[in-house]
């Protein structure tokens, strides 16, 4: 099904792209408020596909996803913010399939309803009422469970008893570090009959959402629920009932993770194009194609551009987000610059300011900063750093 008939946003609010069944072969125009993406290649791009257009005062938001769009223009913001997301479940008869360990940081280690709880590969669980010091579950309340649980060792003693009923059951996780990225695993058995829920998993604007059954199956399994905490330090997981019964909770484990890979932009085709706009967040902008893309946005604040394609007019000063180029295609670096690391492949051209050229024939890297005055472009290179086998030519 396709998010956008026509793709033209003429509204405010935000419209969420999560279908990467999009195929249609318009521009995408974004002339007000935020597209944010809800999948990675969410729009389409190729032969025959349209342009990007992000207009002044309109927002083009990556959500942590990647995606390749043919063309980019317009005077509007491309950023990210942090996705959330839920994974299919990972089944399990004993602890060594339960993915607990000791060599990994728990901020939560929950057993519901059990007067003994748990110890799982030498984790210590606590016995989990209604309430924690940094946690709530609210909505769910009687306790039952037997022994019947598809699972030995110390997961069976987590999965025996559970709290239920609740449409819906909220759980909220508190005291988690902002910025952080986290995995929720909540554990499950078979009970009987149809158990479906609706799971949503949110920390500030990111929301993940999945449906799963814990009694389809007569294996026990976990799902993790994957965020990045919010300001706040907070986590909400909620369950609606579709099926015929609310869902049972067993108990779960919270732990930190490591952080997603920044998510990834792809432009360009054969045409040329100009982005007069800002560029902000955790974010690669990887420039590919035969065209040429100018970026002339006042604010341009992101960690990682890269060029595999065509030539790059940099016009602007990119900010202080320890800014990395990868130069793997033409580059015109036309504003000082600070970076952390300037890449350089062999053979490719990178020119400073002011049309005096830098042919670099063999430099592998630079990891210092480098300040080129257009003026006189003059290339500073502070601590250690070396160019190797460059040829200056004047133009
Ligand atoms: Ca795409
Ligand atoms: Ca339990």
């Amino acid at each position: 099904m396709d998010d956008l008939v026509a793709g033209r946003v003429d509204e405010n609010g935000t419209l969420i792209l999560a279908s990467t069944a999009n195929d249609y072969a318009g521009d995408t125009i974004i002339n007000k408020g935020t597209v944010k993406l809800g999948a990675s290649q969410v729009i389409p791009d190729g032969a025959g596909k349209g342009k990007v257009i992000v207009n002044a005062g309109a927002t083009l938001n990556l959500g942590g996803f990647n995606e390749t769009i043919n063309n980019l223009s317009g005077s509007g913001t491309i950023t990210t913010s942090p996705s959330a997301s839920i994974s299919a479940p990972v089944f399990f008869t004993d602890d060594s399939g339960t993915g607990i360990s000791t060599g990994k940081t728990y901020t939560h280690v929950l057993d519901f309803a059990e007067g003994s709880p748990a110890l799982i590969n030498g984790v210590a669980f606590t016995s989990a009422g209604l309430t924690g010091a940094n946690w709530t579950l609210t909505g769910a309340n009687p306790s039952a469970g037997n022994g019947a649980t598809g699972a030995t060792g110390g997961i069976s003693t987590l999965l025996t008893n559970f709290y239920y009923n609740g449409n819906p059951a909220t759980l909220t996780l508190t005291g988690l570090t902002p910025g952080v990225t986290y995995e929720t695993h909540l554990y499950q058995r078979q009970w009987g009959g149809n158990r479906t829920q609706f799971f949503t998993i949110a920390s500030g604007s990111a929301t993940g959402v999945t449906t799963f059954d814990e009694d389809a199956s007569a294996t026990p399994s976990y799902i993790s629920l994957r965020y990045v905490a919010d300001a706040s330090g907070t986590a909400t997981i909620n369950t609606y009932q579709l099926g015929a019964g609310t869902y049972h909770w067993y108990g779960l484990t919270n732990e930190v993770v490591a952080a997603s890979a920044n998510p990834v932009l792809t432009v360009g085709d054969a045409t040329n194009s100009v982005f007069s706009g800002n560029i902000t967040g955790q974010l690669e902008i990887n420039k590919v194609g035969a065209g040429s893309l100018t970026l002339n946005g006042a604010t341009l604040d992101f960690p990682t551009l890269s060029t595999n394609g065509g030539i790059t007019n940099l016009n602007s000063t990119l900010g202080t987000g320890t800014s990395t180029i990868n130069a793997n295609a033409t580059l015109n670096i036309n504003a000082s610059q600070t970076l952390a690391a300037l890449n350089i492949a062999d053979g490719v051209e990178v020119t400073f300011g002011d049309g005096l050229p830098f042919a670099d024939d063999s430099v592998k890297s630079v990891t210092r900063a480098l300040v080129p005055e257009p003026a006189s472009a003059t290339l500073l290179l502070g601590g250690l750093a070396a160019l190797l086998g460059v040829r200056r030519r004047k133009v």
